[in-house]
């Protein structure tokens, strides 16, 4: 594994790429009673908020906190300088299995600046706690809405029978309660809790109720990978702020594009790293952006994991592309980052730091990685594909919108199947099915080739423009009318709202 080099913590590098507020703030305006709608009912695509009604915003939440407004005025206007503050990355709490409730609610919470700032939150954390749970573990946990608005809480990645999977029509309303049980049957890996709920995804999501789901097992507890402080959960997202500094949601046509990057919901976040190996589990929780991953030395990540978990054999690559929904299992070496160096995580499409690492000099832990992580069998399917999806505009799958009534097709159960998933443009279209991981085999047009963190599980897949990817699936947990109900969706968030979702049972 290469070690990485640093930068002097005292001379800005030439590339710094600082995120900045000043120039992409909305403009201050006086709040007005359309404020406090905003969040909905403008926007064509929050189609069922808009015939319903319904209108939870955290607009309302902190209304009138212009002492927060001040602040992040003049926290915008120091962020053209060099010598803006960056803040400790905030690590979500721990929870193992046994967790009984989920709330989700309306909470404020430090981003970092010491401002208290409006979210929607699960347990009252941004984002919300991090399961660490075993393969074997039960999960029974009562989701409790306190949201002024349906919700429903999809475990992502996890493979569950319908009743557990959150999809869609499972939504409870504003004082209601779900209950979950369901027993983990998958190998060890990190996976995405979220709102599933039917038009108000990606507004949910938006607003802070995202979290992780961490699922370890003997094969990876074998490998005795960097744990502890040295293994590390980072949330990726993009987000915008309203005029009191609350989270807003305001998409455009092409999916909400927020201003600035957070990390685990921290504003400008660093953290000081120990020469050693370190492991991070990543997760794009954005809505619509593409990550493109790099450090800012140039130097590769060593990828050990994706979305289902280990990887056959270690890569190591950059920059790394990684679409809404996927995951990444990442070390890196910081042995040679000395005291007050650091080395930033960036993005390279957006120009971002993300986050920026602070050598302490204190000596960490090395980690020789091996050359094999894990036995993957290749799931072997037919040469031609049994399925093709084209992902059409930004709301249609093979021509058709979403209906939660009607189900597009059926799966046999067990019998390993070829999908071919193709589109001719308005992508990224991150393709996500429920219920079972699937290998990716071939990418066609587009970029055209497959990237070493597309091997291995995967259960999203990112589909850029003109690109035509085919995956090797076989559904093999759960099955029948009732529990084997699923639905196959884009993961950019907006198009899944209006309409990029199917229906489909394993029978
Ligand atoms: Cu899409």
């Amino acid at each position: 594994m290469p070690a990485l080099g640093g930068t002097p913590h005292d001379s800005e590098p030439e590339t710094a790429m600082t995120p900045q507020l000043e120039s992409d703030r909305e403009p201050c305006r006086e709040k007005t009673q359309s404020d406090d709608a905003h969040c909905d009912e403008s926007q064509p695509w929050s189609r069922r908020a808009f015939l319903s009604g319904t209108a939870l915003t955290l607009c309302g939440l902190a209304a009138g906190r212009a002492e927060a407004f001040a602040n992040l005025q003049a926290e915008a206007v120091s962020l053209g300088h060099r010598d803006a503050p960056w803040y400790p990355l905030h690590v979500p709490t721990e929870t193992s299995a046994d967790l009984s409730t989920l709330t989700c609610a309306p909470a404020l919470v430090d981003m970092g600046d010491g401002t208290l700032r409006g979210v929607l939150a699960y347990n009252g954390g941004f984002p919300g706690p991090t399961w660490i749970a075993r393969t074997g573990d039960w999960i029974t946990v009562k989701l409790v809405n306190q949201l002024n608005e349906p919700t429903i809480t999809h475990w992502h990645g996890l493979v569950v029978n319908y009743a557990n999977d959150g999809g869609p029509l499972l939504e409870i309303g504003p004082g209601a309660a779900y209950d979950y049980n369901f027993q983990i049957k998958q190998r060890a890996g990190l996976n995405f809790y979220h709102p599933h709920t039917h038009m108000l995804t990606g507004k949910q999501v938006c607003l802070g109720l995202a979290g992780a789901f961490i699922v370890r097992d003997a094969e990876e507890d074998a490998l005795a990978l960097p744990s502890g402080a040295y293994e590390v959960p980072l949330v990726i997202r993009d987000a915008s702020f309203d005029n009191h500094g609350n989270l807003t949601y305001n998409p455009t046509t092409s999916g909400f594009n927020g201003k600035f990057p957070l990390v685990n919901g921290t504003l400008r976040p660093t953290l000081t790293v120990d020469r050693g190996v370190y492991r991070f589990r990543v997760l794009n929780g954005a809505n619509a952006r593409v990550f493109r991953l790099a450090l800012s030395n140039g130097a590769p990540f060593t990828v050990i994991g994706n979305d289902g978990g280990l990887l056959r054999a270690p890569a190591n690559v950059t920059p790394i592309d990684l679409g809404m929904a996927e995951r990444l299992d990442l070390l890196i070496d910081f042995s040679a980052l000395s005291a007050g160096q650091t080395v930033s995580l960036r993005c390279l499409a957006a120009k971002w730091d993300l986050l920026q690492f602070v050598g302490t000099g204190a000596p960490g832990i090395p980690y020789a990685v091996p050359a094999t992580l894990s036995t993957i069998a290749p799931l072997v399917g037919p040469s031609q594909p049994s399925r093709t999806f084209t992902f059409d505009g930004m709301s249609r799958i093979n021509g058709l919108e979403y209906d939660p009534y009607r189900i597009d097709f059926r799966v046999p159960f067990g019998v390993t199947e070829r999908w071919r998933f193709k589109t001719g443009g308005n992508a990224p279209h991150p393709v996500h099915v429920h219920g079972a991981s699937f290998q990716v085999v071939s990418r066609t047009g587009g970029r055209g080739k497959l990237y070493p963190w597309e091997s291995g599980w995967k259960d999203t897949v990112l589909l850029s423009d003109r690109e035509t990817v085919d995956v090797v699936i076989r559904f093999a947990a759960y099955q029948g009318e009732y529990d084997g109900q699923y639905v196959m969706h884009c993961h950019q968030l907006e198009h899944e709202g209006m309409g990029m979702m199917t229906n489909f049972k394993v029978i």
